[in-house]
């Protein structure tokens, strides 16, 4: 890779410091055209290269281009927060996406960034970069740094900034130890809520949802935005996190939640975030119990939105799912058909700049995560920024992002009710039987899982403006658990070698009152675990598939990682690094289960890869979790409808699980056994 390249990732370090400090373990300086600084620095750029020369082990030269024009990017603060579900933000993101990708070559990208580095605002900087890095085909082989890396703030305990300064200036960096995060600390036992505080807070987690909308973009130029399958993939990896949600709830003795439904009703969860933003220099807004919608009237931000007009977005929404027409912009009929409907809704629900109507849908998802935001200042006239549901980087953490989510996924089911149901035909495989399912856990009987917690420390240093270099780490507490085995037999009772697909999905055994479930219940609390292609046999066939080859997860190393240390040189290794960052965290696969062993039900299925089959190759692409995030660049791996084959209402008669299942389907009684214990951090390798 050129060092030009690598030099584009120096960018995220150090967001609102000059670009003519050094930056990267090499103490990295850049020599840039002095028409590209601020005033203040034009006339002092010589003595403050200097300054910071004096520790410099390289200087790369920035060529001075003539640069295309920023306009109103350029009117956006710099110290504002910035986020994707304001249309303004997302529309000056766009524009500088437009301009990243319109680069022709990595210089003149180095150059054109270094500029957009020293005078736009750095949160709008670090997520346009990292969609256009994420695009152009010459930076493919470059890792997207994980935004805690450059903003820890929106991750870490405002607490803990002020001890992290006064170890960076007073010791000295071998004897450094980390700074523990508490694991509760956004709120008390008495707020019934915080029990899935370590679900909502979790890193990873955000990071996955961070990652899923740098690659799925709202806004932008069209050849980034209008991916396959992209508007169906929305409401499927959203649809995920709330079964995953709703199972983590039954775990710790609560109900489903309790999905958004009324506007005029007060919002009864309440979110103290106990974050700074850095780049605002500001605390991020809280949320007492009980507030009201109100209309918005903020000017600052140019959004003026009723909540009436959300109603009439809602119940256009309705119309067209009763009536399985949208209209179109020339008030054409777009048929909402079986297969591409869900597409169509998901880009229209959202929505996206390919909603076939804007102006008639409106742009409701987006716009119920501003209004909520802006609950505390509806008119701006406190002068308050959005809180943490506002912004695609925090949104997980609050508990409402459930309510709304549960809300779409509402609306999204309402539309799946309306599909024709699967027929026999059309989920057997006639010939394989699942004869067996089995879950090998080491030094756990058969058919459990285990779950327990474990430390992890990440590095916060790169994040940190204006003080002396070195690592800090910070050492937070998460679920974890044990790596575990599927041992599947198949049985191919046809003349000739078959190929399939194995699904595997997990839910709760019972409903949250104990009573067994109703399919049309239970198939939205099945999580997907792992979907993989087999070859099967004639004849008896075992499969063993490990848990860290799940086709929902990145693996482990990639959430909590120091991009420097452990980083492989080359080679296999380095391909297997190199995934690209979107995916289900793997500490988070397994739901937490509970002491006394929380009772699940274990669903595999193989189905005939004949209709399952995607003609592309993949080699050497992301492809590590495409279950949740697709595969870059590619169709969605797997032709049937997202969540297949629980993503509809069951053909007559089936009323349960076990009257669903076909010959190659089987469900085996699993548990998920807690252990409160607390494992040390894993050795770095
Ligand atoms: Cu991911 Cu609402 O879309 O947060």
């Amino acid at each position: 890779m050129s060092t030009t390249k690598k030099n584009l990732l120096l960018l995220y370090d150090h967001p609102k410091e000059s670009i003519l400090s050094t930056r990267g373990p090499e103490n990295v300086q850049f020599d840039v055209p002095n028409s590209y600084l601020n005033d203040e620095y034009k006339n002092i750029s010589v003595q403050i290269a200097n300054k910071f020369g004096e520790d410099a082990s390289e200087k790369v030269t920035v060529n001075e281009i003539s640069l295309p024009p920023f306009g109103e990017i350029l009117s956006f603060p710099r110290d504002e927060n910035f986020s994707l579900f304001i249309p303004r933000h997302r529309r000056l993101a766009g524009k500088l996406i437009d301009i990243f990708l319109g680069m022709r070559d990595v210089d003149e990208l180095l150059s054109v960034a270094v500029f957009a580095r020293e005078h736009v605002n750095p949160l709008l900087f670090n997520y346009a970069f990292s969609v256009a890095l994420l695009h152009r085909p010459d930076t493919q082989d470059l890792d997207v740094p994980s935004v805690i890396q450059s903003f820890p703030d929106k991750y870490v305990d405002s607490k803990v900034f002020g001890r992290a300064r006064e170890i960076a200036t007073t010791i000295p960096e071998t004897s450094r130890v980390p700074i523990e995060v508490p694991k509760d600390y956004t709120a008390s036992d008495l707020e019934i809520e915080h029990r899935l505080a370590y679900f909502r807070e979790d890193i990873g987690v955000n990071l996955h949802h961070w990652h899923w909308h740098l690659v799925y973009p709202i806004e932008g130029p069209l050849q980034i935005v209008d991916k396959n399958r992209r508007g169906e993939l929305f409401y499927y990896m959203h649809q995920q996190i709330i079964a995953r949600y709703n199972f983590e709830r039954f775990c710790n003795q609560m109900k489903r939640v309790e999905r958004f439904l009324d506007f005029d009703e007060p919002i009864k969860e309440a979110y103290f975030p106990k974050l700074d933003s850095l780049v605002a220099s500001r605390n991020w807004p809280a949320r007492v119990a009980n507030q009201r919608l109100q209309n918005l009237r903020r000017e600052v931000d140019q959004i003026y939105l009723d909540i009436d007009e959300m109603k009439r977005w809602r119940d256009r929404i309705f119309d067209a799912i009763h009536s399985g027409v949208v209209k179109g912009e020339n008030r054409n009929d777009i048929i909402l058909t079986e297969n591409e409907g869900i597409d169509i809704l998901g880009n229209l629900l959202e929505s996206t700049i390919l909603s076939v109507n804007r102006a008639y849908y409106g742009d409701l998802h987006n716009m119920g995560h501003t209004i909520v935001s802006y609950i505390h200042d509806p008119d701006a006239r406190h002068l308050e920024s959005f809180g943490v549901i506002g912004d695609s980087t925090t949104s997980m953490r609050d508990p409402w992002f459930y309510c709304w989510h549960a809300y779409m996924d509402d609306i999204f089911q309402n539309f799946k009710s309306t599909l024709p149901r699967y027929t026999v035909e059309q989920l057997d495989y006639p010939g394989i039987t699942v004869e067996s399912v089995q879950v090998e856990t080491e030094g756990s009987p058969d058919n459990v899982f285990e779950t327990f917690w474990q430390q992890s420390d990440v590095d916060l240093s790169r994040g940190m403006d204006f003080q002396p270099r070195g690592a800090i780490l910070v050492r937070f507490t998460h679920l974890q658990h044990t790596n575990f085995s599927y041992k599947i037999t198949v049985n191919n009772q046809t003349t000739e070698n078959r190929e399939g697909t194995c699904r595997i999905f997990l839910a709760p055994k019972y409903d949250e009152r104990g009573n067994p479930w109703l399919f049309r219940d239970q198939k939205t609390m099945f999580i997907e675990l792992d979907k993989f292609k087999v070859t099967l046999w004639k004849g008896s066939n075992t499969i063993f598939r490990r848990s860290i080859e799940s086709s929902v997860t990145i693996p482990f190393e990639k959430t909590f990682r120091n991009v420097d240390a452990g980083r492989p040189a080359g080679g296999n290794a380095l391909d297997q690094f190199n995934f690209c960052g979107c995916g289900w965290p793997q500490h988070m696969l397994l739901p937490k289960g509970s002491i006394s062993p929380f009772e699940c039900q274990l669903f595999v299925m193989i189905s005939d890869y004949a209709g399952d089959k995607i003609e592309q190759s993949i080699e050497g692409q992301c492809n590590d979790a495409g279950s949740y995030c697709g595969i870059k660049d590619k169709l969605y791996p797997d032709r049937r409808s997202m969540g297949y084959p629980f993503d509809r209402q069951p053909r007559n008669g089936v009323d349960t699980l076990q009257q669903f299942l076909t010959p190659n389907m089987r469900v085996q009684d699993v548990s998920i056994r807690f252990s409160n214990r607390t494992e040390p951090p894993k050795a770095r390798n």
